[in-house]
């Protein structure tokens, strides 16, 4: 069971927030550091404690360490890292509040200490951690606190995602305890303290969770509410009761006068009704898309202040049958994205003015969707897409998995758990991906993935759950049933094999890529290939299919006539070719979307495959076009206009 609801951080009349994002002190650990032991030499001297650590370096934060300095032996680090920083609290915040910690993100295992006290320890990156702080600061002229922060960014079998260390043993070729550290996924494990940090404040009795739920009958809305409150164990007051309202419009920029509000209800849990409303719409299917409310809740004490929180609140509907997939009752075919959150200098590290700028390219190249691939973004990227109106596949970190077992089940839900709760209320969320790529043809993936699927289920049963696979149907299981009479060879066994977990979803995904990895060169073989594959997923398992990865690499700048692999000629052909096999797809009524791989080229582990990264992007890293980018928004502002 989680603690809290953990409510983005947003200022109020009765909260308030201090950023602590700058320039922080950083240090490695010593090579070989293991977790016993540390705490006293590096949390009670701080980080000018040495010994033979690496040296002490100005660190960005919000960013990734990696590719800060010029250093390969940073880029390449692998331990325990440390981060320091001192800051005041105000002598206002000494009395009546509650003081949060909270960090956004941060990559992959953290600890936390304020003033030498251990706060908090939070494993797993791409999803925000908080701890109540108030008691061990010091407040006002009572002097500086201080702020340490260790990370370790080592992956094992039973993180996720999943990595190994490899001990390299050949006394030939490498010094003694020579280890290798690895993972499978294809983008950079990109490690710091990769999202905000702040403070922020709450009355002592605050709001501490909110669930909504819209639905719409006859045109008629009704935005049911569930409010926890998070008691002050002093008081000796009653539980307050809640204020609840809906006002028209966003929280951003003036605050909004809830003299204005269209709907009003006093409980802590119950309905709003909403007569006219203006739904949320996608990208493209309406003039005015991601229209937003904003929920105001006000807890009624009897004291002054009781805690105001505004939550942004789109009002829409998400269906699925065995063929469609539907918002508002209006069939959606996706035209999207992969992305990832990844860009020169800061990695991972969230920045606002890169965020902005995808979603202004996502907009000119008619995109109405994106898959959070290979793990969830950041809350100011949701926030964009909600009040934009691109339907969002939000992705668990859950990629490449591989040897399912109990432990890495547990943390596989945990990390669910954490996802849905932070997300749960997000307009643009409309389906869960529970993994990427899994290893799902082995035996031990159909009850995995079956537990994880009931827990997602159990957490919020209103949206679909779906999950990217590379796996297949059995080509032997449909050759048997073309032909009974022979034996099916293996030779055609094995390319495909039979996937375990697409059983359990609401909505298949399929990664695949034709003239890329298989036929490679041989553009001719796309449509039929596409065409297929995907109608047998549908006969097979009987749910609305899309196609969450297909791509080829494009060296930007790099052409050949006729097209050849690594060309952006390449990538053009074997994207038309792909759109005529999903044309096709769409007359038969259950394909439901294309996202290309991928939206921007991005960094990954250095290999023989990838040229100083992989170069799918549409846009290069620097977000500029590419042909292809051309390309797709001819098609995809065809198909907004189509559709
Ligand atoms: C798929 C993965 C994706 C890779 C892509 C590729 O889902 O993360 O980047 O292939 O190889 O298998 O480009």
């Amino acid at each position: 069971d989680l603690f809290g609801g953990m409510l983005y951080p947003r200022e109020s009349e009765s909260r308030e927030i201090k950023s602590l994002d700058g320039v922080w002190k950083f240090r490695t650990a010593p090579v070989g550091e293991i977790d016993s032991g540390f705490e006293g030499k590096w949390v009670e001297s701080g980080l000018s404690y040495v010994g033979g650590a690496g040296p002490l370096l100005d660190m960005p934060v919000p960013s990734s360490f990696n590719d800060i300095t010029t250093n390969a032996s940073l880029r390449d680090y692998y331990g325990w890292a440390w981060y320091e920083k001192s800051f005041f609290a105000p002598s206002s915040w000494s009395k009546g509040l509650r003081v949060f910690l909270r960090f956004g993100s941060a990559h992959y295992f953290t600890k936390v200490w304020v003033n030498g006290k251990a706060v908090m320890n939070h494993t797993g990156g791409h999803l925000p951690f908080e701890a109540e702080v108030t008691p061990f600061l010091s407040f006002g002229a009572t002097g500086a606190n201080i702020l340490t922060v260790v990370i370790n960014n080592t992956l094992t079998p039973h993180t996720i995602p999943q990595g190994s260390v490899q001990y390299k043993y050949d006394p030939d070729k490498y010094p003694p305890g020579y280890v290798v550290y690895s993972y499978t996924f294809d983008f950079f494990n990109y490690a710091g303290i990769h999202r905000p940090v702040l403070l922020y404040t709450t009355p002592r009795t605050y709001i501490e969770d909110i669930t909504i739920n819209t639905t719409i009958t006859d045109g008629k809305a009704e935005v049911a509410f569930d409010i926890g409150v998070n008691l002050d164990d002093n008081s000796v007051q009653p539980p307050p009761d809640c204020e609840v309202s809906l006002i028209d419009g966003s929280t951003d920029g003036a605050f909004l006068d809830e003299e204005i509000a269209l709907s009003r209800a006093t409980g802590c849990a119950g309905i709003l009704n909403v007569p006219n409303p203006k739904l949320w719409w996608p990208y493209t299917m309406h003039p005015e898309p991601g229209h937003l409310y904003t929920l105001k809740v006000r807890l009624i004490t009897e004291e002054c202040c009781g805690d105001v929180y505004r939550l942004p609140v789109g009002i829409r509907t998400i269906y699925w049958n065995e063929t469609s997939f539907l918002i508002n009752d209006k069939p959606v075919y996706l035209r999207g994205f992969g992305r990832h959150e990844d860009s020169h200098i800061r990695g991972k590290g969230l920045d606002l003015p890169l965020v902005t700028r995808d979603h202004s390219l996502l907009r000119w190249v008619g995109a109405n969707s994106y898959r959070t691939s290979h793990y969830p973004y950041a809350e100011e990227i949701m926030d964009f897409a909600d009040r934009m109106g691109f339907l969002i596949v939000d992705e668990c970190p859950g990629v490449n998995l591989d040897n399912f077992d109990d432990e890495l089940l547990e943390r596989h839900k945990v990390v669910m758990s954490e996802l849905v709760r932070r997300d749960k209320n997000r307009a643009s969320v409309v389906m869960w991906s529970i993994a990427n790529e899994p290893r799902s043809q082995k035996k031990a993936a159909d009850a995995y993935f079956r537990a994880v699927v009931n827990h997602t289920k159990t957490l919020d049963p209103s949206r679909p759950i779906t999950m990217a696979t590379a796996q297949s149907w059995s080509v032997v299981e449909h050759v048997k049933t073309l032909d009974t009479s022979r034996p099916v060879t293996s030779a055609i066994n094995k390319p495909f094999r039979t996937d375990k977990a697409a059983q359990h979803l609401d909505i298949i995904g399929v990664n695949r890529y034709n003239s890329w990895y298989s036929d490679t060169g041989h553009l001719e073989v796309i449509q039929q290939a596409v065409e297929s594959e995907m109608t047998r997923w549908n006969e097979k398992f009987n749910k609305p299919i899309f196609m969450s990865e297909y791509g080829a690499d494009a060296v930007s700048g790099l052409h050949t006539l006729p097209e050849s692999v690594w060309t952006e000629d390449y990538q053009v052909t074997l994207m038309k070719n792909h759109f005529k096999a999903f044309d096709n797809l769409r007359a038969k009524g259950f394909f439901i979307g294309e996202m290309i791989w991928n939206f921007a080229d991005f960094a990954t582990a250095q290999g023989t495959t990838r040229v100083v990264g992989n170069k799918k992007g549409v846009f290069t890293r620097e977000r500029q076009p590419k042909a292809s980018a051309r390309l797709l928004r001819e098609r995809y502002l065809e198909l907004a206009e189509k559709l």
